[in-house]
C-alpha cells in the first residue's frame, strides 16, 4: 500500500473532499495541517498553485486539485465509488463539475462583508438548491446522490452542504426544508462518519472562529458559548 499525506488547512473544504474519499477507502493516510499565512517552503515547491490540497504519494509524487485527487484515488483503490455504467459516469461527473458553483454560493454568504452582500448572497442559495433537487428527483431513491451506494459525487458536496447548515444554525437562512430530496440528501452525508476530519462539534466552533477572525459580517450573529459546554 502506497503512503499517503494529504496536505491541509484545517477548516478547507476542498481537502476535506478528498480526506472524505480516503476514509470512505479505509485507506490510512497523514492529514498534515498547515498554516494558511504562513506555507513553508516544501509546501510551495510542491503546489503549483499554492493552493491545499496537496496529496503527496510515497514521499515521490505531488497531486493537487481536489477533483483529480479524488479521481486518482477511485481509479487506484478499491472500493470504486463511480458507478459501473459509463452514462451514469457521465452525469456524476457532470454533477460534480457542478461543485464550485455550488460552493461560491455558500461560500458568498459566510465571506460577506456586509449586510447587502450577506442578504444579496443568501437570495442566490435556492438557485442552486433548485437546481439539486431536480437532479436528485431524475436520479430516484436515496440516501445519497445514486441510491444505496455513496459515490464522488457525495463526498464532492459535503463539506459545502455542511458549511450551509453552519451558516443556517448562525443565522438562518431557511432555504434547505423547501427542497425535501436535498434536505435527507444533507443529513445522510452529514451522518456519515467519512464526512467528518475532526469532531463535529469542535469542527462547527473552529468554522465559526474562521468566521469572527476574518470578520465577516454574519459573524456579529455567532451566539457566545455558553461557560458549561466550554
Ligand atoms: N480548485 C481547488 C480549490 C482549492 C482551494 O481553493 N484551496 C484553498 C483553501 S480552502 C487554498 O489553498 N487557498 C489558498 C490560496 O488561494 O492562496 C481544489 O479543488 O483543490
Amino acid at each position: 500500500m502506497a503512503k499517503y499525506m494529504l496536505v491541509s488547512f484545517r477548516t478547507c473544504p476542498w481537502v476535506q473532499r478528498s480526506a472524505i474519499v480516503l476514509r470512505e477507502k479505509n485507506t490510512e493516510f497523514e492529514l498534515r495541517h498547515i498554516e494558511p499565512d504562513n506555507r513553508p517552503d516544501w509546501f510551495l515547491a510542491i503546489s503549483p498553485h499554492k493552493k491545499v490540497p496537496v496529496l503527496r504519494i510515497d514521499d515521490k509524487v505531488s497531486l493537487f486539485e481536489s477533483n483529480a485527487i479524488n479521481e486518482y484515488l477511485d481509479e487506484t483503490i478499491a472500493p470504486r465509488l463511480h458507478p459501473e455504467d459509463p452514462i451514469a459516469r457521465a452525469i456524476n461527473r457532470a454533477w460534480t463539475d457542478y461543485v464550485p458553483t455550488f460552493a461560491s454560493t455558500v461560500t458568498a454568504v459566510a465571506y460577506a462583508d456586509t449586510e447587502a452582500d450577506y442578504n444579496k448572497a443568501a437570495e442566490q442559495i435556492p438557485v442552486p438548491f433548485e437546481r439539486l433537487e431536480k437532479a436528485l428527483e431524475k436520479q430516484g431513491s436515496g440516501p445519497f446522490f445514486n441510491g444505496a451506494k455513496y459515490s464522488l459525487v457525495d463526498a464532492a458536496y459535503a463539506p459545502f452542504l455542511q458549511r450551509y447548515v453552519f451558516l443556517d444554525r448562525v443565522k438562518r437562512l431557511g432555504h434547505i426544508e423547501k427542497f425535501p430530496r436535498l434536505k435527507a440528501w444533507c443529513g445522510a452525508i452529514l451522518d456519515r462518519a467519512s464526512t467528518h476530519s475532526f469532531p463535529a462539534a469542535e469542527f462547527e466552533a473552529m468554522y465559526r472562529e474562521n468566521l469572527r477572525r476574518r470578520n465577516k459580517w454574519v459573524a456579529q450573529f455567532i451566539e457566545p458559548v455558553p461557560a458549561a459546554a466550554e
